[in-house]
């Protein structure tokens, strides 16, 4: 029987590859985010090209009555769920402690820690009901090191470091693996999104080398994952070749 996968954030970047890795795979697909459109056009593509089905929820991950709404009423032909991919985030603004704006704080907290509480919770139950399934929460280098103006952004990600320890320790009495992915630099719409669409400072983020790409993370995804039962991968910093930490970057 086809296996299940839930990613949010899957209208581009990380998560827009992870469901076309496990698409191509034969899994069944879950695919959320905000942009409907972009979740539709997926679903129709990737239900096209190979023999699986795919289910666009189109939702806010800040919105806890969303996130309970959408997944607490997944249909019951879906609710047999194997691994959750919590994707879903953002990085906004690259500013010092005291310029940074509150707002932004706010939406980057509210989305990378309390949106990954939230859908978590509304997908346990599944996983419980089972005693079976796998937590991948997407952290980052910024999970394990605080940057110049990364404030907010790099405490989120400690959240998710931390979060991911707590689940894994709560869970194990279900059967639940946890693990925690953090890349480095990758090349997505991050840094569009980061830098409130001004493309000249999205592309100096990636000139003079190669970066990630969001195709390796949904490879190596794919690699923990597809272990035997009995082996879980706890916790994994991947960078590109010329990037060593935070703060050196060989250009
Ligand atoms: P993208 O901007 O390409 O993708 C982000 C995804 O998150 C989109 O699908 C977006 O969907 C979704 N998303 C953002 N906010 C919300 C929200 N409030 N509710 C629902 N979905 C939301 O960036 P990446 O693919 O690079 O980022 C994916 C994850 O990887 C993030 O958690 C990021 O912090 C992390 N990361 C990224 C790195 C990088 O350098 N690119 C490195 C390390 C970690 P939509 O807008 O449709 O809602
Ligand atoms: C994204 C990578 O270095 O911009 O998490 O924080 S970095």
């Amino acid at each position: 029987m086809s296996k299940t996968i839930l990613i949010t954030g899957a209208s581009s970047g990380f998560g827009k590859a992870i469901a076309e890795k496990f698409a191509a795979a034969g899994w069944n697909c879950i695919i959320t985010g905000r942009r409907a459109e972009r979740l539709n056009e997926l679903a129709s593509t990737l239900s096209n090209h190979y023999s699986i089905r795919v289910l666009p929820l189109v939702f806010d991950v800040q919105d806890r009555e969303a996130v309970a709404e959408a997944i607490g009423n997944i249909p019951a032909d879906w609710q047999q769920i194997d691994i959750l991919v919590n994707n879903a985030g953002l990085a906004l603004g690259r500013d010092s402690f005291d310029q940074a704006s509150l707002n932004d704080w706010d939406t980057m907290i509210n989305t990378n820690v309390k949106g990954l509480m939230y859908v978590t919770k509304a997908v346990l139950p599944y996983l419980i009901k089972r005693q079976k399934g796998h937590i991948i929460n997407i952290g980052s280098t910024a999970a394990k090191e605080v940057y110049k103006e990364g404030n907010a952004y790099c405490a989120s990600k400690h959240a998710v470091d931390a979060l991911s320890k707590a689940m894994r320790i709560d869970l194990l009495p279900h059967h639940i693996k946890v693990t925690a992915i953090h890349p480095g630099a990758a090349e997505t719409e991050f840094s569009m999104v980061r830098f409130k669409g001004d493309q000249q400072k999205a592309s100096q983020v990636y000139e003079g080398y190669k970066a990630l790409q969001a195709e390796d993370i949904a490879e190596i995804i794919f690699y923990a994952s597809n272990l035997p039962e009995h082996v879980c991968i706890n916790d994994l910093v991947v960078t590109c070749l010329a990037q060593a930490n935070s703060y050196y970057t060989h250009k």
